[in-house]
């Protein structure tokens, strides 16, 4: 009901940040490609197999200087995977607690997406994937989110060639390359998001693409993961270069992240190896679950780096927003922008447990994030104090971000100078273009 809007409204206002003036409209009116990295961890950033790097391509943007990168940043999903992912990003709102929002309401609900908001800002969107449409139904969902295009298989010549296709659908060199005709077509400024597969469990990889050795686990499920990481990054490497080749880099804004793990917690003893440990502790598990997120762009004009700051899928919107100089102070979202100074570093997981600066819960446990000691919040007043506070954040943002999925009450909301997509304005079959 608008009762309820009204207290999930008051929840949002009181939680919002300041946006950084350095950094607030900096890349105003640039395209934007959302690069989605497909079960990419934090931990790949860097990491050696052999002696050799396995991501040379997207560690060189991880360490730019033109690139914001963040790591502390952890994945939020819950059962929706991708598609929670995707939601958060592009939303500001959580996957709902059980299944997955796309699939549950993405096709009826009101939505005030990052694709229509930009739309109203000039920009053309479209979203890129080598597999059909109706996964995760991202066909009905992007509609309400006022995505124009939607270039899934039919679009690609390489659609339906088995030798084009691993996993979950083309591979990712290929769709990228295919997805280049359509584009450089695009009236700029665009906003694209390119949805990668290939480095999807359970990391199958022919053998002309495989050009670094498995990991030694001993655990089959994890050990070709480096291999379609490594594939994926090349793939990035290739998509970068065209898009200097093209002349279009120079006006871009490319985002990269990684959107779940690809190795679960299911496999402590394999990760303990990968880690380069003898056992992992529970902390070690928590922090696992970070994913790369770097904004990229020459437009930043030196002013990136590493940042420490916790957060996570949540917050991309609103970083993104402050970035292109578009203010968010009158949406219902739930992140807090990743450069604002007054944020909170509280990292909501769909579990209810968290990751903070302060301490980390994971299962029913604490641990000082600094050093991984495990705390008994009993014995130690303060700390109680704070855990107390981050557990009263987290299921309200949880909670009132689910009530909005799950009552449709973005219907009730009006965002000045922003007109709701209507589904039924748009078709993505390519028999109708
Ligand atoms: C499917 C792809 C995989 O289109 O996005 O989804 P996931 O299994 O990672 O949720
Ligand atoms: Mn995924």
């Amino acid at each position: 009901t608008p009762q309820t809007l009204e207290k999930v409204d008051k929840f949002v206002k009181e939680n919002q940040t300041t946006p950084n003036p350095e950094y607030y409209g900096s890349l105003k009116g640039k395209n934007v490609i959302m690069f989605h990295l497909e079960s990419f961890q934090q931990f790949m950033i860097d990491y050696k197999v052999d002696g050799k790097e396995v991501t040379p391509n997207i560690n060189r943007f991880y360490h730019s200087q033109d690139s914001l990168s963040f790591d502390n940043f952890y994945n939020q999903v819950g059962q929706g995977k991708t598609a929670d992912a995707e939601t958060m990003l592009e939303t500001g709102l959580y996957g709902t607690e059980s299944g997955s929002s796309m699939v549950n309401y993405g096709s009826t609900n009101t939505y005030q997406a990052v694709p229509n908001i930009l739309d109203q800002k000039g920009y053309t969107t479209a979203a890129f994937h080598g597999d059909v449409a109706s996964f995760w139904n991202r066909d009905n969902t992007y509609k309400n989110w006022g995505y124009d295009y939607f270039f899934s298989k039919p679009f690609f010549e390489g659609g339906d060639k088995d030798n084009y296709n691993i996993g979950y659908g083309m591979k990712d060199k290929i769709f990228l390359k295919e997805s280049a005709q359509y584009l450089e077509r695009l009236p700029q400024p665009y906003y694209a998001k390119m949805i990668t597969v290939t480095n999807h469990y359970p990391y199958d990889l022919d053998k002309e693409n495989i050009s670094i050795e498995k990991t030694e686990t001993g655990d089959k499920t994890v050990d070709g993961y480096v291999q379609t990481a490594r594939y994926l990054d090349q793939a990035f490497g290739e998509f970068e270069k065209y898009l200097k080749d093209s002349g279009m880099y120079d006006n871009t804004v490319l985002v990269l992240y990684g959107d779940h793990y690809g190795i679960s917690e299911n496999h402590p003893d394999a990760i303990a190896k990968l880690m380069g440990k003898d056992s992992v502790t529970p902390y070690d598990l928590a922090n696992w679950q970070k994913v790369p997120f770097i904004v990229h762009s020459p437009g930043l004009e030196g002013k990136g780096g590493v940042n420490h700051t916790y957060g996570g899928e949540i917050d991309v919107m609103p970083t993104l927003m402050h970035l292109l100089g578009i203010s968010t102070k009158n949406n219902i979202q739930f992140g807090q922008d990743l450069l604002a100074k007054d944020r909170k570093e509280v990292v909501p997981f769909r579990n209810s447990t968290f990751a903070s600066k302060d301490y980390i819960k994971y299962g029913g446990d604490y641990y000082v994030t600094s050093t991984g000691t495990k705390i008994d919040p009993k014995e130690d007043l303060r700390a109680k104090q704070i855990i107390d506070d981050n557990q009263k954040y987290v299921n309200d943002s949880l909670s009132y971000s689910d009530q909005v999925q799950t009552g449709d009450l973005l219907r009730f909301h009006t965002l000045p100078g922003y007109k709701p997509d209507k589904a039924s304005d748009y078709s993505y079959k390519k028999s109708d273009t």
